[in-house]
Protein backbone atom coordinates (compact mmCIF):
# COMPACT_ATOMS: atom_id res chain seq x y z
CA UNK A 1 0.00 0.00 0.00
CA UNK A 2 1.10 3.55 -0.71
CA UNK A 3 1.49 5.96 1.38
CA UNK A 4 -1.31 7.74 -0.08
CA UNK A 5 -3.38 5.47 -0.22
CA UNK A 6 -2.93 4.27 3.28
CA UNK A 7 -3.74 8.04 4.20
CA UNK A 8 -6.72 8.06 2.10
CA UNK A 9 -7.93 4.96 3.60
CA UNK A 10 -7.22 6.09 7.31
CA UNK A 11 -9.50 9.46 6.04
CA UNK A 12 -11.88 7.22 4.78
CA UNK A 13 -12.29 5.20 7.90
CA UNK A 14 -12.35 8.32 10.19
CA UNK A 15 -15.25 9.78 8.57
CA UNK A 16 -16.95 6.27 8.37
CA UNK A 17 -16.07 5.18 11.92
CA UNK A 18 -17.75 8.46 13.97
CA UNK A 19 -21.11 8.75 12.08
CA UNK A 20 -21.01 5.43 11.91
CA UNK A 21 -21.18 4.07 15.39
CA UNK A 22 -23.52 6.57 16.31
CA UNK A 23 -26.14 6.40 13.57
CA UNK A 24 -29.64 5.18 14.50
CA UNK A 25 -31.23 2.38 13.05
CA UNK A 26 -34.94 2.20 12.09
CA UNK A 27 -36.65 -0.54 11.62
CA UNK A 28 -40.40 -0.64 10.68
CA UNK A 29 -42.48 -2.70 12.15
CA UNK A 30 -44.75 -4.33 9.01
CA UNK A 31 -48.39 -5.64 10.36
CA UNK A 32 -49.72 -6.60 7.18
CA UNK A 33 -47.37 -9.28 6.54
CA UNK A 34 -48.98 -12.82 7.75
CA UNK A 35 -46.43 -15.73 8.28
CA UNK A 36 -48.69 -17.92 10.20
CA UNK A 37 -50.33 -18.58 13.99
CA UNK A 38 -47.07 -19.56 16.20
CA UNK A 39 -47.93 -22.56 17.73
CA UNK A 40 -45.18 -22.85 20.07
CA UNK A 41 -41.66 -23.15 21.43
CA UNK A 42 -40.83 -26.81 22.33
CA UNK A 43 -37.43 -29.71 22.82
CA UNK A 44 -37.41 -33.59 22.40
CA UNK A 45 -37.29 -35.40 25.69
CA UNK A 46 -34.83 -38.38 24.49
CA UNK A 47 -31.94 -38.30 26.25
CA UNK A 48 -32.51 -35.49 28.76
CA UNK A 49 -35.83 -36.73 30.30
CA UNK A 50 -34.19 -40.74 30.65
CA UNK A 51 -31.87 -39.30 32.88
CA UNK A 52 -33.79 -36.07 34.75
CA UNK A 53 -37.77 -37.37 34.34
CA UNK A 54 -38.35 -37.42 37.91
CA UNK A 55 -37.33 -34.00 38.74
CA UNK A 56 -40.15 -31.80 39.02
CA UNK A 57 -38.47 -28.39 39.17
CA UNK A 58 -37.08 -29.12 35.54
CA UNK A 59 -40.43 -29.17 34.68
CA UNK A 60 -41.94 -26.40 35.84
CA UNK A 61 -38.73 -24.29 34.55
CA UNK A 62 -38.91 -25.95 30.85
CA UNK A 63 -42.85 -26.04 30.51
CA UNK A 64 -44.21 -22.85 32.53
CA UNK A 65 -43.32 -19.30 32.68
CA UNK A 66 -43.63 -18.92 36.81
CA UNK A 67 -39.91 -18.12 38.62
CA UNK A 68 -38.57 -21.42 39.24
CA UNK A 69 -36.03 -22.10 42.34
CA UNK A 70 -33.00 -23.77 40.91
CA UNK A 71 -29.84 -23.91 42.79
CA UNK A 72 -30.28 -21.55 44.71
CA UNK A 73 -31.57 -18.69 41.98
CA UNK A 74 -34.57 -18.45 40.31
CA UNK A 75 -35.32 -18.45 36.49
CA UNK A 76 -37.74 -17.75 34.47
CA UNK A 77 -39.84 -20.40 33.47
CA UNK A 78 -39.40 -20.94 29.63
CA UNK A 79 -43.23 -22.10 28.93
CA UNK A 80 -42.48 -24.78 26.40
CA UNK A 81 -45.83 -26.60 25.22
CA UNK A 82 -43.86 -28.20 22.15
CA UNK A 83 -42.55 -31.93 23.04
CA UNK A 84 -41.21 -34.63 21.09
CA UNK A 85 -41.23 -37.96 22.65
CA UNK A 86 -38.06 -41.09 21.58
CA UNK A 87 -39.96 -43.78 20.62
CA UNK A 88 -36.93 -45.95 21.49
CA UNK A 89 -35.26 -48.94 19.26
CA UNK A 90 -32.88 -51.09 22.12
CA UNK A 91 -33.33 -53.73 24.33
CA UNK A 92 -31.42 -56.49 25.93
CA UNK A 93 -33.06 -59.65 25.28
CA UNK A 94 -33.08 -62.35 22.92
CA UNK A 95 -35.44 -62.53 19.92
CA UNK A 96 -37.04 -65.78 19.32
CA UNK A 97 -34.19 -66.78 16.66
CA UNK A 98 -31.60 -66.47 19.06
CA UNK A 99 -30.21 -63.11 18.06
CA UNK A 100 -29.73 -60.24 20.01
CA UNK A 101 -29.34 -56.52 19.49
CA UNK A 102 -25.81 -55.23 18.03
CA UNK A 103 -24.45 -52.29 20.21
CA UNK A 104 -21.82 -49.72 18.42
CA UNK A 105 -18.95 -49.56 21.02
CA UNK A 106 -19.12 -46.09 20.99
CA UNK A 107 -22.95 -45.05 22.25
CA UNK A 108 -23.32 -43.75 25.96
CA UNK A 109 -26.10 -45.95 27.67
CA UNK A 110 -28.06 -42.39 28.39
CA UNK A 111 -28.83 -42.69 24.69
CA UNK A 112 -29.84 -46.14 23.83
CA UNK A 113 -33.57 -45.90 24.25
CA UNK A 114 -35.93 -48.82 25.34
CA UNK A 115 -38.46 -50.18 23.08
CA UNK A 116 -41.80 -51.42 23.89
CA UNK A 117 -41.13 -53.86 21.48
CA UNK A 118 -38.89 -56.27 22.14
CA UNK A 119 -39.75 -59.30 20.36
CA UNK A 120 -40.95 -59.65 16.74
CA UNK A 121 -43.14 -62.49 17.30
CA UNK A 122 -46.71 -60.87 17.53
CA UNK A 123 -48.25 -57.34 16.49
CA UNK A 124 -50.46 -57.38 19.03
CA UNK A 125 -49.89 -54.81 21.95
CA UNK A 126 -51.76 -56.86 25.10
CA UNK A 127 -48.90 -59.82 24.09
CA UNK A 128 -45.97 -60.84 25.99
CA UNK A 129 -44.44 -59.43 22.73
CA UNK A 130 -44.73 -55.86 24.01
CA UNK A 131 -43.58 -54.16 27.39
CA UNK A 132 -45.05 -51.02 28.34
CA UNK A 133 -43.10 -50.66 31.63
CA UNK A 134 -39.74 -49.68 30.06
CA UNK A 135 -38.83 -45.87 29.33
CA UNK A 136 -40.59 -44.59 32.79
CA UNK A 137 -38.64 -41.59 33.43
CA UNK A 138 -39.43 -39.95 29.50
CA UNK A 139 -42.61 -40.69 30.38
CA UNK A 140 -43.05 -39.42 33.57
CA UNK A 141 -41.52 -36.42 32.14
CA UNK A 142 -43.87 -36.42 29.12
CA UNK A 143 -46.66 -36.53 31.64
CA UNK A 144 -45.12 -33.82 34.07
CA UNK A 145 -44.85 -31.70 30.99
CA UNK A 146 -48.60 -32.20 29.65
CA UNK A 147 -49.81 -31.40 33.50
CA UNK A 148 -48.11 -28.00 32.56
CA UNK A 149 -50.05 -27.16 29.61
CA UNK A 150 -47.71 -28.77 26.79
CA UNK A 151 -50.03 -29.52 24.49
CA UNK A 152 -48.35 -30.19 21.24
CA UNK A 153 -46.80 -33.93 21.21
CA UNK A 154 -44.93 -35.65 18.72
CA UNK A 155 -43.95 -39.58 18.98
CA UNK A 156 -40.74 -39.68 16.82
CA UNK A 157 -38.13 -42.04 16.16
CA UNK A 158 -34.32 -42.19 15.65
CA UNK A 159 -34.10 -45.17 14.11
CA UNK A 160 -36.66 -48.61 13.59
CA UNK A 161 -36.20 -51.74 16.80
CA UNK A 162 -32.57 -53.15 16.40
CA UNK A 163 -34.42 -56.31 15.42
CA UNK A 164 -35.88 -54.29 12.15
CA UNK A 165 -32.36 -53.41 11.15
CA UNK A 166 -30.26 -55.37 8.55
CA UNK A 167 -27.16 -55.33 10.52
CA UNK A 168 -29.16 -55.56 13.82
CA UNK A 169 -27.88 -52.38 14.53
CA UNK A 170 -29.82 -48.64 15.88
CA UNK A 171 -27.14 -46.94 15.12
CA UNK A 172 -27.37 -47.49 11.74
CA UNK A 173 -26.22 -49.48 8.76
CA UNK A 174 -22.83 -50.95 8.16
CA UNK A 175 -22.11 -47.74 5.85
CA UNK A 176 -24.34 -45.22 6.83
CA UNK A 177 -25.62 -44.46 3.33
CA UNK A 178 -27.79 -47.26 2.90
CA UNK A 179 -31.13 -48.72 4.38
CA UNK A 180 -31.02 -50.27 7.46
CA UNK A 181 -34.62 -50.80 8.15
CA UNK A 182 -35.04 -54.53 6.35
CA UNK A 183 -37.68 -54.34 3.92
CA UNK A 184 -39.93 -57.08 4.74
CA UNK A 185 -40.04 -55.00 8.07
CA UNK A 186 -41.88 -51.62 6.46
CA UNK A 187 -45.02 -52.00 8.11
CA UNK A 188 -43.73 -53.50 11.29
CA UNK A 189 -41.80 -49.88 12.02
CA UNK A 190 -44.96 -48.42 11.32
CA UNK A 191 -46.68 -50.87 13.12
CA UNK A 192 -44.44 -49.83 15.96
CA UNK A 193 -45.37 -46.47 15.92
CA UNK A 194 -49.17 -46.89 15.44
CA UNK A 195 -49.32 -49.27 18.47
CA UNK A 196 -47.10 -46.80 20.95
CA UNK A 197 -49.80 -44.05 19.95
CA UNK A 198 -52.99 -46.10 20.33
CA UNK A 199 -51.38 -47.03 23.47
CA UNK A 200 -50.56 -43.52 24.60
CA UNK A 201 -54.43 -42.73 23.98
CA UNK A 202 -55.66 -45.06 26.19
CA UNK A 203 -53.22 -45.88 28.81
CA UNK A 204 -51.39 -43.05 29.48
CA UNK A 205 -54.08 -40.06 28.28
CA UNK A 206 -51.65 -38.78 26.07
CA UNK A 207 -52.70 -38.20 22.42
CA UNK A 208 -50.26 -37.60 19.90
CA UNK A 209 -50.55 -34.57 17.67
CA UNK A 210 -48.16 -36.36 15.29
CA UNK A 211 -45.93 -38.91 14.27
CA UNK A 212 -42.51 -39.44 12.53
CA UNK A 213 -41.10 -42.15 11.37
CA UNK A 214 -37.41 -40.99 10.31
CA UNK A 215 -34.98 -38.70 11.51
CA UNK A 216 -32.65 -36.68 9.23
CA UNK A 217 -32.95 -39.88 7.01
CA UNK A 218 -30.92 -38.39 4.31
CA UNK A 219 -27.61 -37.98 6.25
CA UNK A 220 -24.94 -40.96 5.95
CA UNK A 221 -23.24 -40.28 8.96
CA UNK A 222 -25.79 -43.02 10.79
CA UNK A 223 -23.00 -45.40 10.82
CA UNK A 224 -23.76 -48.46 13.21
CA UNK A 225 -19.83 -49.99 14.00
CA UNK A 226 -19.30 -46.21 15.37
CA UNK A 227 -22.04 -44.89 15.48
CA UNK A 228 -23.21 -42.66 19.04
CA UNK A 229 -26.58 -42.57 19.03
CA UNK A 230 -29.63 -44.07 18.21
CA UNK A 231 -30.19 -43.32 13.83
CA UNK A 232 -31.17 -44.90 10.18
CA UNK A 233 -30.36 -43.82 6.60
CA UNK A 234 -33.80 -44.34 4.42
CA UNK A 235 -33.78 -43.81 1.25
CA UNK A 236 -36.63 -40.94 -0.33
CA UNK A 237 -38.09 -44.21 -2.23
CA UNK A 238 -38.49 -46.03 1.18
CA UNK A 239 -39.76 -43.15 2.95
CA UNK A 240 -42.82 -42.76 0.94
CA UNK A 241 -43.44 -46.38 1.56
CA UNK A 242 -43.34 -46.23 4.89
CA UNK A 243 -45.05 -43.05 4.93
CA UNK A 244 -47.93 -44.70 3.41
CA UNK A 245 -48.18 -47.60 5.87
CA UNK A 246 -47.87 -45.34 8.69
CA UNK A 247 -51.17 -43.56 7.99
CA UNK A 248 -52.80 -46.92 7.06
CA UNK A 249 -52.02 -48.25 10.51
CA UNK A 250 -53.09 -45.18 12.65
CA UNK A 251 -56.28 -44.84 10.86
CA UNK A 252 -56.71 -48.69 11.53
CA UNK A 253 -56.68 -47.42 14.99
CA UNK A 254 -58.79 -44.90 15.05
CA UNK A 255 -56.14 -42.30 15.04
CA UNK A 256 -57.15 -40.22 12.04
CA UNK A 257 -56.66 -37.34 13.66
CA UNK A 258 -53.19 -37.83 14.56
CA UNK A 259 -50.90 -36.56 11.57
CA UNK A 260 -47.94 -38.04 9.88
CA UNK A 261 -44.89 -35.11 9.86
CA UNK A 262 -41.92 -35.85 7.62
CA UNK A 263 -39.07 -36.20 7.10
CA UNK A 264 -36.93 -34.53 9.84
CA UNK A 265 -33.92 -34.24 7.73
CA UNK A 266 -30.90 -32.46 9.12
CA UNK A 267 -31.01 -29.36 6.98
CA UNK A 268 -32.82 -27.21 4.77
CA UNK A 269 -31.14 -28.07 1.55
CA UNK A 270 -31.79 -31.81 2.46
CA UNK A 271 -35.52 -30.81 3.30
CA UNK A 272 -36.26 -29.10 0.44
CA UNK A 273 -35.02 -32.06 -2.16
CA UNK A 274 -36.43 -34.74 0.02
CA UNK A 275 -39.53 -33.07 -0.06
CA UNK A 276 -39.71 -32.96 -3.55
CA UNK A 277 -38.88 -36.58 -3.92
CA UNK A 278 -41.29 -37.52 -2.11
CA UNK A 279 -44.50 -39.46 -4.31
CA UNK A 280 -47.77 -37.31 -4.43
CA UNK A 281 -49.54 -40.06 -2.50
CA UNK A 282 -46.75 -40.12 0.64
CA UNK A 283 -47.12 -36.12 0.66
CA UNK A 284 -50.81 -36.26 0.66
CA UNK A 285 -50.48 -38.69 3.86
CA UNK A 286 -48.07 -36.04 5.44
CA UNK A 287 -49.76 -33.49 7.37
CA UNK A 288 -46.55 -31.44 8.39
CA UNK A 289 -43.25 -30.95 7.09
CA UNK A 290 -40.52 -30.95 9.86
CA UNK A 291 -36.87 -29.70 9.27
CA UNK A 292 -34.18 -29.52 11.83
CA UNK A 293 -31.55 -26.73 11.95
CA UNK A 294 -28.38 -27.95 11.53
CA UNK A 295 -26.98 -25.73 8.70
CA UNK A 296 -26.67 -22.58 11.00
CA UNK A 297 -26.65 -19.62 8.83
CA UNK A 298 -26.92 -21.26 4.91
CA UNK A 299 -29.12 -23.17 3.21
CA UNK A 300 -32.30 -21.79 1.10
CA UNK A 301 -34.73 -21.26 4.59
CA UNK A 302 -36.96 -19.71 1.73
CA UNK A 303 -37.04 -21.76 -0.92
CA UNK A 304 -38.52 -24.94 1.54
CA UNK A 305 -40.83 -22.05 3.11
CA UNK A 306 -41.98 -21.42 -0.57
CA UNK A 307 -42.34 -25.40 -1.63
CA UNK A 308 -43.94 -26.24 1.79
CA UNK A 309 -46.35 -23.38 2.03
CA UNK A 310 -47.51 -23.76 -2.19
CA UNK A 311 -48.68 -27.20 -1.37
CA UNK A 312 -50.29 -26.08 2.12
CA UNK A 313 -48.53 -27.98 4.47
CA UNK A 314 -47.03 -26.77 7.82
CA UNK A 315 -43.29 -26.55 8.59
CA UNK A 316 -42.13 -26.59 12.05
CA UNK A 317 -38.36 -26.58 13.15
CA UNK A 318 -38.58 -29.71 14.69
CA UNK A 319 -35.21 -29.67 15.92
CA UNK A 320 -32.14 -27.08 16.34
CA UNK A 321 -29.53 -27.36 18.79
CA UNK A 322 -25.58 -26.20 19.06
CA UNK A 323 -22.81 -25.89 21.37
CA UNK A 324 -22.65 -21.86 21.50
CA UNK A 325 -23.57 -21.36 25.20
CA UNK A 326 -23.66 -17.68 24.81
CA UNK A 327 -26.84 -18.02 22.77
CA UNK A 328 -24.81 -16.28 19.28
CA UNK A 329 -25.65 -19.05 17.12
CA UNK A 330 -28.91 -19.52 18.42
CA UNK A 331 -30.14 -16.16 18.78
CA UNK A 332 -29.07 -15.70 15.15
CA UNK A 333 -29.92 -18.95 13.47
CA UNK A 334 -33.84 -18.46 15.36
CA UNK A 335 -34.32 -14.99 13.58
CA UNK A 336 -32.90 -16.29 10.37
CA UNK A 337 -35.45 -18.85 10.53
CA UNK A 338 -38.35 -15.87 11.51
CA UNK A 339 -37.15 -13.89 8.44
CA UNK A 340 -36.99 -16.97 5.67
CA UNK A 341 -38.26 -20.58 6.68
CA UNK A 342 -41.33 -19.02 8.97
CA UNK A 343 -41.75 -22.25 10.93
CA UNK A 344 -44.93 -22.38 13.22
CA UNK A 345 -43.51 -24.09 15.71
CA UNK A 346 -39.74 -24.01 16.84
CA UNK A 347 -37.84 -26.69 19.18
CA UNK A 348 -34.95 -27.02 21.00
CA UNK A 349 -32.98 -30.49 20.90
CA UNK A 350 -31.81 -31.16 24.66
CA UNK A 351 -32.40 -28.29 27.05
CA UNK A 352 -29.97 -30.65 29.74
CA UNK A 353 -26.55 -31.54 27.88
CA UNK A 354 -22.82 -31.16 28.32
CA UNK A 355 -20.61 -28.87 26.67
CA UNK A 356 -22.57 -25.69 25.38
CA UNK A 357 -25.65 -27.83 24.09
CA UNK A 358 -27.87 -27.63 26.99
CA UNK A 359 -29.74 -24.67 27.84
CA UNK A 360 -28.46 -26.15 31.50
CA UNK A 361 -24.99 -27.94 31.53
CA UNK A 362 -25.61 -31.54 32.78
CA UNK A 363 -24.29 -34.95 32.35
CA UNK A 364 -27.16 -37.54 31.32
CA UNK A 365 -24.78 -40.13 32.12
CA UNK A 366 -23.53 -39.45 35.59
CA UNK A 367 -26.92 -37.51 36.34
CA UNK A 368 -25.46 -34.24 37.13
CA UNK A 369 -26.76 -31.13 36.95
CA UNK A 370 -25.15 -27.94 36.37
CA UNK A 371 -25.55 -24.11 35.38
CA UNK A 372 -28.27 -22.21 33.07
CA UNK A 373 -25.71 -20.45 30.13
CA UNK A 374 -26.94 -17.32 28.66
CA UNK A 375 -28.40 -19.72 26.03
CA UNK A 376 -31.39 -20.09 28.63
CA UNK A 377 -31.60 -16.40 28.76
CA UNK A 378 -31.42 -15.94 25.15
CA UNK A 379 -33.87 -18.12 23.85
CA UNK A 380 -36.54 -16.65 27.23
CA UNK A 381 -36.34 -13.86 25.38
CA UNK A 382 -38.45 -15.07 22.76
CA UNK A 383 -40.48 -18.29 24.60
CA UNK A 384 -41.76 -16.01 27.30
CA UNK A 385 -43.59 -13.41 24.71
CA UNK A 386 -44.16 -15.14 21.31
CA UNK A 387 -46.64 -17.12 22.58
CA UNK A 388 -49.21 -19.52 20.81
CA UNK A 389 -52.00 -17.93 18.81
CA UNK A 390 -50.12 -14.99 18.21
CA UNK A 391 -49.72 -13.66 14.48
CA UNK A 392 -46.21 -13.51 12.97
CA UNK A 393 -45.81 -10.53 11.20
CA UNK A 394 -42.39 -8.85 9.58
CA UNK A 395 -40.26 -7.00 11.61
CA UNK A 396 -38.80 -4.85 9.24
CA UNK A 397 -35.26 -5.97 9.15
CA UNK A 398 -32.87 -9.01 9.28
CA UNK A 399 -32.50 -8.40 13.49
CA UNK A 400 -35.63 -7.79 14.20
CA UNK A 401 -39.05 -10.43 14.68
CA UNK A 402 -42.46 -9.86 15.77
CA UNK A 403 -45.58 -10.98 16.61
CA UNK A 404 -49.32 -9.82 17.62
CA UNK A 405 -51.88 -10.85 19.78
CA UNK A 406 -54.99 -9.54 18.36
CA UNK A 407 -57.08 -10.30 21.58
CA UNK A 408 -54.74 -8.66 23.75
CA UNK A 409 -53.81 -5.91 21.52
CA UNK A 410 -50.19 -6.31 22.13
CA UNK A 411 -47.43 -6.18 20.08
CA UNK A 412 -43.65 -7.93 20.79
CA UNK A 413 -40.71 -7.15 19.39
CA UNK A 414 -37.39 -8.97 19.62
CA UNK A 415 -34.80 -7.64 18.46
CA UNK A 416 -30.31 -7.97 18.66
CA UNK A 417 -27.60 -5.44 17.75
CA UNK A 418 -24.62 -7.58 16.52
CA UNK A 419 -22.29 -5.04 16.06
CA UNK A 420 -21.29 -1.39 18.63
CA UNK A 421 -24.08 0.12 21.09
CA UNK A 422 -26.23 2.27 18.92
CA UNK A 423 -30.31 3.12 19.29
CA UNK A 424 -32.30 1.18 17.53
CA UNK A 425 -35.98 3.16 16.81
CA UNK A 426 -39.32 0.88 16.70
CA UNK A 427 -41.62 2.89 13.95
CA UNK A 428 -45.12 1.73 14.58
CA UNK A 429 -46.59 4.12 12.08
CA UNK A 430 -48.11 1.15 9.81
CA UNK A 431 -50.81 0.64 12.60
CA UNK A 432 -53.95 2.18 12.86
CA UNK A 433 -52.94 2.49 16.59
CA UNK A 434 -49.63 2.45 17.78
CA UNK A 435 -50.07 2.04 21.26
CA UNK A 436 -50.63 5.41 23.40
CA UNK A 437 -48.48 8.15 23.12
CA UNK A 438 -46.42 8.28 26.61
CA UNK A 439 -47.26 4.65 27.33
CA UNK A 440 -44.54 2.34 29.09
CA UNK A 441 -43.23 -0.34 27.11
CA UNK A 442 -42.14 -2.78 28.73
CA UNK A 443 -38.47 -4.17 28.23
CA UNK A 444 -36.40 -7.51 28.99
CA UNK A 445 -32.51 -7.47 27.89
CA UNK A 446 -30.00 -10.82 28.04
CA UNK A 447 -26.09 -9.90 26.96
CA UNK A 448 -25.13 -12.38 24.24
CA UNK A 449 -21.82 -13.99 25.49
CA UNK A 450 -20.08 -15.79 28.29
CA UNK A 451 -21.66 -13.75 31.10
CA UNK A 452 -24.08 -10.63 31.91
CA UNK A 453 -27.12 -9.61 31.86
CA UNK A 454 -30.15 -12.49 32.29
CA UNK A 455 -33.80 -11.63 31.27
CA UNK A 456 -33.08 -8.19 33.09
CA UNK A 457 -36.85 -6.54 33.15
CA UNK A 458 -36.77 -2.77 32.75
CA UNK A 459 -40.05 -0.01 32.86
CA UNK A 460 -38.36 2.79 31.30
CA UNK A 461 -38.67 2.96 27.69
CA UNK A 462 -42.16 4.96 26.74
CA UNK A 463 -44.09 5.65 23.15
CA UNK A 464 -43.61 8.70 21.79
CA UNK A 465 -45.78 9.65 18.53
CA UNK A 466 -45.88 6.59 16.83
CA UNK A 467 -42.51 4.93 17.64
CA UNK A 468 -40.08 4.42 20.49
CA UNK A 469 -36.24 3.46 20.45
CA UNK A 470 -33.76 2.20 22.78
CA UNK A 471 -30.32 1.40 23.49
CA UNK A 472 -28.85 -1.50 22.68
CA UNK A 473 -25.12 -2.40 23.69
CA UNK A 474 -23.28 -4.62 21.29
CA UNK A 475 -24.69 -8.07 21.46
CA UNK A 476 -27.60 -7.63 23.78
CA UNK A 477 -31.02 -8.62 22.35
CA UNK A 478 -33.71 -7.56 23.93
CA UNK A 479 -38.02 -8.16 24.00
CA UNK A 480 -40.10 -5.56 23.77
CA UNK A 481 -43.98 -5.64 24.48
CA UNK A 482 -46.56 -2.68 23.66
CA UNK A 483 -49.97 -2.59 24.40
CA UNK A 484 -53.39 -1.32 22.75
CA UNK A 485 -51.71 -1.25 19.70
CA UNK A 486 -54.83 -2.00 16.89
CA UNK A 487 -53.61 -3.78 13.32
C1 LIG B 1 -55.94 -54.97 24.36
O1 LIG B 1 -56.75 -55.20 25.50
C2 LIG B 1 -57.68 -54.16 25.78
C3 LIG B 1 -58.45 -54.52 27.03
O2 LIG B 1 -57.59 -54.92 28.03
C4 LIG B 1 -58.62 -53.96 24.61
O3 LIG B 1 -59.47 -52.87 24.86
C5 LIG B 1 -57.85 -53.74 23.35
O4 LIG B 1 -58.72 -53.68 22.25
C6 LIG B 1 -56.81 -54.82 23.14
N1 LIG B 1 -55.98 -54.47 21.99
C7 LIG B 1 -55.84 -55.26 20.93
C8 LIG B 1 -55.01 -54.73 19.82
O5 LIG B 1 -56.35 -56.36 20.89
C1 LIG C 1 -56.28 -36.39 30.39
O1 LIG C 1 -55.64 -35.34 29.69
C2 LIG C 1 -56.44 -34.21 29.51
C3 LIG C 1 -55.71 -33.23 28.59
O2 LIG C 1 -54.34 -33.30 28.67
C4 LIG C 1 -56.76 -33.62 30.85
O3 LIG C 1 -57.57 -32.48 30.70
C5 LIG C 1 -57.49 -34.67 31.68
O4 LIG C 1 -57.70 -34.18 32.99
C6 LIG C 1 -56.68 -35.96 31.77
N1 LIG C 1 -57.49 -36.99 32.38
C7 LIG C 1 -57.01 -37.74 33.38
C8 LIG C 1 -57.95 -38.78 33.89
O5 LIG C 1 -55.92 -37.57 33.87
C1 LIG D 1 -43.17 -2.72 35.12
O1 LIG D 1 -44.50 -2.36 35.16
C2 LIG D 1 -45.41 -3.45 35.15
C3 LIG D 1 -46.82 -2.91 34.98
O2 LIG D 1 -47.03 -1.79 35.75
C4 LIG D 1 -45.21 -4.25 36.43
O3 LIG D 1 -46.08 -5.35 36.44
C5 LIG D 1 -43.78 -4.73 36.46
O4 LIG D 1 -43.52 -5.42 37.66
C6 LIG D 1 -42.80 -3.59 36.31
N1 LIG D 1 -41.46 -4.11 36.12
C7 LIG D 1 -40.42 -3.55 36.66
C8 LIG D 1 -39.10 -4.16 36.33
O5 LIG D 1 -40.47 -2.61 37.42
C1 LIG E 1 -28.03 -5.97 13.24
C2 LIG E 1 -27.91 -4.51 13.58
O1 LIG E 1 -28.82 -3.87 13.99
N1 LIG E 1 -26.73 -4.01 13.41
C3 LIG E 1 -26.44 -2.64 13.65
C4 LIG E 1 -25.77 -2.47 15.00
O2 LIG E 1 -25.22 -1.20 15.10
C5 LIG E 1 -24.35 -0.78 14.06
C6 LIG E 1 -23.85 0.59 14.37
O3 LIG E 1 -23.28 0.64 15.60
C7 LIG E 1 -25.08 -0.78 12.74
O4 LIG E 1 -24.21 -0.40 11.69
C8 LIG E 1 -25.62 -2.18 12.49
O5 LIG E 1 -26.39 -2.17 11.33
Amino acid sequence: MTLFCALLTLVVALLSAGPAALADQTTTINPSANFGTWEGWGTSLAWWAKAFGTQTVLADIFFTRNSVSFNGRTLPGLGLNVIRYNAGASSTNKDPDGDSMVKSPNIKASRQIDTFWPDWTSTDPNSSSWTWTVDANQRNMMALAIARGANLVELFSNSPVWWMCYNLNPSGSQSGSTDNLESWNYDQHAIYLANVAQYAATHWNVTFTSVEAFNEPSATYWVGPTGTQEGCHFDVSTMSTVIGFLRSELNSRGLTKTIVSASDEETYDLAISTFNGLTSTALSNVGRINVHGYQGGSGRRDVLYSDVNGKGKKLWNSEYGDSDGTGSNLASNLILDFVWLHPTAWVYWQVLDGSGWGLITADNDAKTMGAPSQKYFVLAQFTRHIRPGMRIIDGGSSNTVSAYDASAKKLVIVAVNWSSAQTINFDLSKFSTPGTNGALVQRWATQIGSSGTQYTAFNDTFISGTKFWSNFGQNVIMTFEVQNVVM
